[in-house]
C-alpha cells in the first residue's frame, strides 16, 4: 500500500475547431519525441482537472480555453497516474508550439494515420466520431 486514496490525474484536451482536432508534437522523453498527443499534463496538487487542462493549455500552447465534457476512456498510466481527455474549446489566441516541436490540425482521415503516443491511441474511436469521421 502507498497510503493513496486515489490516483493521480494527469489531463490532455481535445481541441475540435470545425472537423479538426488539434495534435502536438512531443520532444520528450526520447522514447515519445516526435510522436503526437492532446496537449495536457499532471493535475497539480489542490487544483481541479479543468484548472489543470486550462493551464496546461495557456503554458504549453499561450491560449484560453473552456473546459468540457470527458471522452474516452481512463488510461492507467504508471506510479498511480490516470490519463483521462477532456474536449476543450479556444476562446482566446491561437495555439503555437511553446512546449512542443510542432502543432497540427487534422481531419479524421488524418488522424488514423498520424503516429500518436501508445497512451493516446485508445481514444481514436472517440475522437473520430466527435470529428464526424
Ligand atoms: N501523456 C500521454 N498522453 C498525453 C499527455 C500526457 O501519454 N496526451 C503522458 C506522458 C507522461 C505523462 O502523461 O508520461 C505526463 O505528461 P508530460 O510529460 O507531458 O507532463
Amino acid at each position: 500500500m502507498t497510503g493513496r486514496t486515489r490516483d493521480r490525474e494527469v489531463v490532455a484536451a481535445a481541441v475540435i475547431q470545425g472537423r479538426r482536432l488539434l495534435l502536438a508534437q512531443r520532444t520528450r522523453p526520447p522514447e515519445l519525441a516526435g510522436l503526437w498527443e492532446l496537449p495536457g499534463g499532471k493535475v497539480e496538487p489542490g487544483e481541479s482537472p479543468a484548472d489543470a487542462v486550462h493551464r496546461e493549455l495557456l503554458e504549453e500552447l499561450g491560449v484560453e480555453v473552456t473546459v468540457g465534457e470527458r471522452i474516452g476512456a481512463d488510461v492507467p498510466l504508471r506510479d498511480g497516474l490516470v490519463l483521462r481527455a477532456y474536449r476543450a474549446e479556444l476562446i482566446r489566441g491561437t495555439p503555437r508550439a511553446l512546449d512542443h516541436a510542432a502543432l497540427c490540425w487534422v481531419d479524421a482521415r488524418e488522424l488514423r494515420e498520424i503516429a500518436l503516443v501508445g497512451n493516446d491511441r485508445g481514444w481514436l474511436p472517440d475522437l473520430v466520431t466527435l470529428l464526424g469521421g
